[in-house]
């Protein structure tokens, strides 16, 4: 059976035009920043983000964790949202690896922090602190359903952060979205910020990888880090080939993905028994509660709708996630609606 596979955009498989260019890329020892196709990948990105160097990654937590790593000594606090990525998903990492103590903050139904909370929780010198060094931001925010960050909102963080001698590090995993969501500039959303990680292989299509971009100075910090972390690959390039297209050609779909996520946010919020957990969606994440009426659990209600060919993911004891993207077609929303409505009986 072929399924529709909503639980992530992380799923999406390389397009056809992508894997041509992978088979046909130049490549060299990345290591050696030889790989001519890398070297392309990283100025395209560093170009859009407006920062002067980028650095290709692994994956977003790498990008995120060689990030925070780079602003922080060990002892140092990071200051970030409840519901951050970083904070939830990526295995401890800043922690286990490199000693940072995260400082979390409610994220705001829209995904922000607010800046009091954020002029609260930063400390001043005392020898019983820890160092306040850096403040995360995520754009578009996973967990409050893909919220969008607006440049205005970045500014002000970024120059309460600066402020107090505080970098600021962008977790903009779905940077590309937040700003097709905007309809501005990826450069408005990224500019004020330090350093951004941005991900080619979710709603971008790439199979794998992530760019960190910042100063010259930062990236040549972060490649060592890099390195440390086994992160250092050889002939990438022909990772790297795919992740210029979904930059340059990719990037610009992604308004399609949005629209299909609210005719799918629609289609199940008319079904009585579900509702909207963060209203309309901003960018491709639909999260949908189910109500005690409907007689599943979520684990089982997961289970009936893949027997109608259908992934969706958990988020919540009746919360799900569904995330649209390249290969989700407008009958695949439809279909989707109609097996949410058998589930509702
Ligand atoms: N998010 C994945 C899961 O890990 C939850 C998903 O399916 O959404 N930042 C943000 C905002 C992310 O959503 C993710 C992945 C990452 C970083 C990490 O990227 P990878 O998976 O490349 O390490």
């Amino acid at each position: 059976m072929e399924f529709i596979d909503l639980r992530s955009d992380t799923v999406t498989k390389p397009t056809p035009e992508m894997r041509e260019a992978m088979a046909a890329a130049e490549v060299g020892d990345d290591v050696y920043g030889e790989d001519p196709t890398v070297n392309r990948l990283q100025e395209l990105a560093a170009e859009r983000t407006g920062k002067e160097a980028g650095l290709f990654v692994s994956s977003g937590t790498m990008g995120n964790l060689i990030g925070v790593l780079c602003h922080c000594e060990r002892g140092d606090e990071v200051i970030m949202g409840n519901l951050a990525h970083t904070f939830l998903f990526e295995a401890g990492g800043i922690s286990a690896l490199g000693g940072v103590f995260p400082h979390t903050l409610p994220n705001q139904p829209d995904g922000t922090l607010n800046l009091i909370d954020i002029q609260s929780a930063i400390r001043m010198e005392d020898v019983h602190f820890p160092k306040s060094k850096l403040l995360v931001l995520e754009n578009t925010q996973n967990r409050c359903g893909g919220a969008v960050l607006t440049a205005e909102y970045t500014g002000q963080a970024v120059e309460l952060a600066h402020r107090y001698h505080l970098a600021v590090h962008l977790d903009g995993a779905r940077i590309f979205n937040a700003a097709a969501a905007l309809g501005v500039d990826v450069k408005e959303l990224t500019g004020p910020v330090d350093s951004v990680t941005f991900c080619l292989s979710k709603a971008l299509c790439a199979p794998v990888g992530s760019v960190l971009c910042g100063t010259k100075d930062f990236i040549y910090k972060a490649r060592r880090l890099r390195k440390q972390l086994g992160g250092g690959t050889r002939q990438a390039g022909v990772l790297a080939a795919a992740g210029i297209i979904a930059i340059e050609t990719m990037s610009k779909r992604l308004g399609e993905d949005h629209a299909r996520a609210r005719r799918l946010a629609e289609g199940i919020a008319n079904i009585s028994g579900f509702s909207l957990a963060f209203g309309m969606p901003s960018s491709n994440m639909v999260f949908i509660d189910m109500a005690p009426s409907v007689k599943y659990s979520a684990q089982e209600a997961v289970a009936k709708l893949m027997e109608d060919g259908i992934k969706i993911g958990i988020s919540g004891e009746r919360r799900f996630r569904m995330v649209t993207h390249y290969w989700i077609n407008d009958e695949a929303v439809e279909r989707t609606i109609n097996a949410f409505s058998r589930l509702a009986g």
